[in-house]
């Protein structure tokens, strides 16, 4: 232990605050680590372009194009990372083998037998999303809202497939799959019928959970969305369509993300609004600049923010925390890795607050001393907290996990 930590362990202590605890606790916590940032949301199913009103920025060299690729990356990425992993993955990350091929409606358990191996071996859960974007069979820009029948039960079978994929990943790994559903669907203008396309939304999820599964190894998620790239106008899965779904439909999750609200809208104080109501939530964290941009995660003020409700709601066993972004304009192993480690930064940082005591000065409205004590807290000597979760972690710090990172641009990243 090194004398920096020794004099912050103590200070925290001062205020009541267990250092110790905090890094053991944090050591528990699974984050889900999204395979999609390591090739720009590409997968492996189709040639077309991203769709779905998303969009990836930049043309940083080494992309990862096969799943051998992806996997050599992520692995050196996770090696850079502390704390507890769980894998998240698309229906679009499937592997075939040579020759073969099986459309998103008929995907089996078997196309993602190699992530499961992948996730076995180190010991990390599976996250599952079916994929309504980036395919010949959304048409107008719909998929489980469309008016044609044949396209919606397409899609309505690929979400069917996927819960079956979701179900062998629990089974396989031990550990219960997170299975989030979000579509693009929406217009570019203004709509002629909004109700429609949100009744045989609600209709087309109805039919998929209509497959029996088990719903504790299965937790089944709607992400919102409030607008994307040429659907400016209408969402059919807006915010209080999910919400409304999933408190209406037995274990289902609502899913916030965190890009997915006007600019002003903060997940933080919704994070403890759903926790009213909700047994388990689940979010994407991301980092929206003016649009639902995904950038990369930093330590920033409401990353802090989100963190610090989960841990003061009591809430880090009901909450599913995903990282969801994609940035092609700089390393795609560093924004993995930056962004795995903001969150956690996020996490300990918030373990390290001394919430009981802040939430007795707002019971007792002493408004004054909670603003100084929380201003105070931003300068206590956190950085070396975080050094030693790092070391028991057996990670590097930063910048020598970006020595690592460029050797392997140079050796790896550059020769493709
Ligand atoms: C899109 C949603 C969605 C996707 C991933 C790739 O705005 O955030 O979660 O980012 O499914
Ligand atoms: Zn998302």
């Amino acid at each position: 232990m090194n004398q920096e930590y020794t004099l912050a362990r103590e200070k925290y202590a001062q205020l009541g605050v267990d250092t110790d605890q905090a890094i053991a606790c944090l050591k528990q916590i699974p984050v889900s680590l999204h395979c999609w940032q390591g090739d720009d949301v590409t997968g492996f199913d189709h040639q077309g372009p991203l769709t779905g009103g998303i969009q990836t920025t930049g043309n940083y060299p080494g992309k990862a194009t096969t799943p051998e690729q992806l996997m050599q990356d992520m692995d050196k990425a996770l090696q850079l990372m502390p704390g507890k992993k769980k894998l998240n993955l698309h229906a679009s990350y499937a592997i075939f083998e040579k020759g073969e091929f099986a459309d998103r409606n008929v995907l089996e358990p078997k196309h993602f037998a190699k992530w499961v191996e992948f996730a076995k071996e180190r010991g990390m859960g599976i996250d599952f999303n079916p994929t309504y974007f980036s395919h010949d069979k959304i048409k107008d820009g719909l998929t489980l809202t469309s008016p044609d029948e044949e396209i919606r039960t397409f899609w309505i079978d690929h979400g069917k497939a996927c819960l079956r994929i979701a179900e062998y990943f629990a089974k396989e790994t031990g550990v219960p799959c997170v299975m989030n559903i979000w579509i693009g669907d929406g217009f570019k203008d203004i709509p002629a019928d909004r109700l429609g396309p949100r009744m045989r939304y609600k209709d087309s999820l109805e039919q998929i959970l209509s497959q029996p599964y088990d719903k504790k190894l299965v937790k089944v998620c709607v992400e919102s969305k409030v607008f994307g790239i040429g659907v400016e106008s209408y969402t059919a899965g807006s915010g209080e369509f999910t919400l409304s779904f999933a408190a209406t439909h037995e274990g289902v999750l609502p899913l916030m993300d965190n890009g997915h609200y006007h600019p002003t809208e903060m997940v933080s104080d919704k994070i403890p609004a759903l926790l009213c109501f909700y047994p388990e939530i689940a979010l994407h964290i991301t980092r929206p600049v003016r649009w639902d941009s995904d950038h990369v995660v930093l330590f920033d003020d409401e990353t802090r923010e989100m963190a610090k409700e989960i841990v003061r709601c009591d809430g880090l066993e009901r909450v599913y925390m995903a990282l969801d972004y994609f940035d092609a304009g700089i390393n795609r192993l560093s924004a993995w890795v930056t962004g795995f480690r903001s969150w956690q930064k996020a996490l300990l940082f918030a373990l390290c607050t001394p919430n009981q005591q802040l939430a007795q000065l707002q019971d007792q409205g002493n408004m004054t001393r909670l603003m100084v004590e929380q201003e105070e807290l931003k300068l206590y000597p956190f950085g070396a907290v975080w050094e030693e979760y790092l070391r028991q972690c057996d990670v590097p710090g930063s910048r020598e996990c970006l020595a690592e990172i460029e050797a392997y641009e140079a050796e790896v990243l550059l020769k493709r």
